[in-house]
């Protein structure tokens, strides 16, 4: 009986002991948990603290973003590709050859690359050949020949008579969102702006339009899907003309039925824009940077077909292929005015020839 009494003693301090450590695991998971979502909570805390900073600052003060910060990949690309040519004490015609082939590899084209390097090592004839003057010839080179170009967007001054930015380009290069970028810049700068809805191609087209509208304070005109755009960008114009505004921004459409027809709609669109008070003082082609050579092939029949007065290159942010600049205006014969770098409101930048070539080879 004794030993009964003993063995149940025994169980019950044993269950006491094992009970209290169950308890004690138990407060310590509860503690870390709660340590745990106090932490997720600091954490979500943080993470709202700074997209609550990046969007009152985008709001408050977009500012112009700089080049330099945008062009990183395709500075990695070209000066990656230049190192090995470069990196040796006085430069040979091997070594310029590689130079050449580092161009064509950034989107630069065939010719426009040995012209570009037959310039340069004419330049370092006369300066010594070490790779430091091989680099500042390059640069000269290039900056020299993106150089000599109005690139301003003209407005006719005169009141009552709205100045007509007209948009063209292929589907998905960026029309809408420039559009968007540059009625906040230009609305932020006192200009009353109104956008056309001029892209009747598909429904969407408007709605996106008038997010930007929003977005930038500006008056929208649009028409039902598969209207006229020309009749779109008409009224548009007679509707900035009535309110005093200055600027008319026109989206169209990147497609049509034919390539051939696209091209016919877009001069339709630009006689009519000026039937009535408007006079279309830009007519600019966005070109998608990332499609290279292709892009520019296409470009050609918009610059046959209508006469455009500027190029705006977007997504140079995602191109490792910087050197499609100096195509672009070899080849079409027409300034790159603005480069697109990025998606938000304030990513657009007025190009410069001198800033671009800086950024393109900053170390
Ligand atoms: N990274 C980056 N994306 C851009 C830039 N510009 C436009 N995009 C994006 O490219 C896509 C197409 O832009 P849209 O403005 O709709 O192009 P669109 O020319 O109007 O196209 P369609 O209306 O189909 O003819 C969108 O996702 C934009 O956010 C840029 O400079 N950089
Ligand atoms: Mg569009």
């Amino acid at each position: 009986m004794a030993l009964v009494l003993v063995i149940a003693a025994v169980a019950a301090l044993l269950l006491v002991v094992v009970a209290a450590a169950w308890v004690r695991r138990r407060r310590t998971a509860r503690s870390v948990l709660r340590g745990g979502s106090t932490a997720v909570g600091e954490l979500a805390d943080r993470v709202v603290d700074r997209v609550a900073e990046g969007a009152s600052g985008a709001v408050a003060e977009p500012g112009v973003p700089s080049l330099r910060d945008h062009l990183g990949r395709a500075r990695a690309a070209l000066v990656g590709s230049l190192a090995p040519a470069l990196d040796r004490p006085s430069i040979s015609q091997d070594a310029w050859t590689a130079v050449t082939e580092a161009l064509i590899r950034a989107d630069v084209g065939l010719a426009t690359s040995s012209e570009i390097v037959d310039a340069a090592m004419a330049r370092v004839e006369t300066g010594g050949d070490g790779p430091a003057q091989a680099m500042a010839a390059l640069q000269a080179e290039l900056r020299g020949r993106l150089g000599g170009f109005d690139r301003s967007l003209a407005r006719r001054s005169d009141g009552g008579h709205p100045s007509v930015w007209l948009f063209v380009g292929v589907n998905g290069t960026g029309k809408t969102t420039t559009i968007g970028k540059l009625a906040r810049r230009e609305s932020d700068r006192g200009a009353g702006v109104v956008l056309a809805a001029g892209d009747t191609f598909r429904a969407a087209a408007a709605d996106q339009l008038a997010m930007w509208a929003e977005r930038s304070s500006a008056h929208i005109v649009r028409g039902a899907e598969g209207a006229d755009p020309a009749s779109v960008v008409f009224d548009a114009v007679e509707s900035a003309a009535a309110r005093d505004a200055d600027l008319v921004l026109a989206d169209t459409a990147g497609r049509f039925h034919t390539s051939q027809n696209l091209m016919a709609e877009l001069q339709k669109v630009r006689r009519v824009a000026e039937k009535g008070s408007g006079v279309v003082t830009e007519t600019l082609l966005v070109l998608d940077a990332t499609t290279g050579q292709n892009g520019l092939a296409q470009a050609r029949q918009f610059t046959e077909a209508v006469d455009v007065t500027g190029v705006v290159l977007t997504k140079l942010d995602g191109s490792a292929k910087g050197g499609i600049v100096v195509s672009v205006q070899t080849e079409l014969g027409v300034p790159v005015k603005l480069v697109g770098v990025g998606e938000g409101i304030a990513d657009l930048v007025p190009f410069d020839e001198s800033e671009f070539v800086d950024a393109l080879f900053a170390q």
